[in-house]
């Protein structure tokens, strides 16, 4: 089966948001609603074992802060502290704080000029995508995916395979003719449910993960002058990862 579509993870994957990103914001939300609650690099480390903002506080408050008393209407309230960790976020987004990844840009940018169809399947909220594609990709470069299927979109977070399975659905495209591009064992877990090859790069919070059933496990992507390397999996044998790369992998 040939090669004909990307489906990409964001969070961790496209751009690191989540240590500087999203943990902020909900901190910034957090002392806003004038709540003791407070996120620090480790604890939110922890923390993205649960996937989608609102399930991670839930998970915070069921398992980490048992002196918690829930007041009635205690879904309403994280919904609305989400609301506002998502303004926090698109705020932060806009200032152009959170850069894409290295090689990011470069391989999108080719996979396009080589017909690539491009998609992505994400947990985050979908204006979080909007705003980080416009202010760190570039303006206009939303439209360079096909499908951008996010958020509560789907019932079943990742793990789930449902927002792989709903992107190849809109698309009209079967699992074998795409691959995955993902960041963390949830995500992978979520890619490899949906019948899909997947190119993992690890990053500080996803580094001891496990990645088994990944096609490679790399670094980063990679760019001419900033070699990335092999974690696991075959060694592609280059510095960066290019379409060429991407064909031979698929075809593996
Ligand atoms: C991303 C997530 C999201 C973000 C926060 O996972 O887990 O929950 O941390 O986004 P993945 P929201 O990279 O596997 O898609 O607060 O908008 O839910
Ligand atoms: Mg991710």
């Amino acid at each position: 089966m040939t090669l004909h579509a990307l489906l990409f993870d964001v969070d961790g994957t496209l751009a690191d948001t989540e240590r500087d990103g999203h943990r902020p914001a909900f901190n910034q939300a957090f002392a806003e609603a004038g709540l003791d609650w407070h996120w620090d690099v480790a604890l939110y480390g922890k923390l993205l074992a649960v996937t989608g903002g609102k399930e991670r506080m839930k998970h915070y408050i069921d398992r980490y802060r048992p002196d918690y008393r829930k007041p009635a209407g205690f879904d309403a309230m994280v919904a609305d502290l989400h609301k506002a960790k998502t303004r926090h976020y698109v705020e932060l987004a806009a200032r152009g704080g959170i850069p894409m990844r290295p090689g990011v840009k470069r391989l999108l940018a080719e996979a396009r000029a080589a017909g690539l169809r491009l998609a992505i399947a994400t947990t985050t909220t979908p204006e979080n995508v909007t705003v980080l594609l416009e202010h760190s990709l570039g303006p206009g470069t939303q439209d360079w995916f096909e499908v951008i299927a996010a958020g509560d979109i789907v019932p079943a977070k990742k793990p789930a395979p449902d927002i792989y399975l709903y992107a190849m659905e809109k698309m009209g495209i079967s699992a074998a003719e795409c691959l995955a591009f993902e960041d963390s064992e949830n995500g992978l877990k979520a890619s490899l449910g949906a019948g899909l090859k997947t190119l993992v790069t690890v990053n500080d919070y996803t580094l001891d993960h496990d990645f088994t059933g990944a096609a490679v496990v790399l670094s980063d992507l990679g760019d001419p002058g900033t070699p990335n390397w092999c974690i696991a999996g075959p060694d592609p044998g280059q510095p960066f990862v290019d379409v060429a790369y991407l064909r031979t992998l698929h075809a593996g």
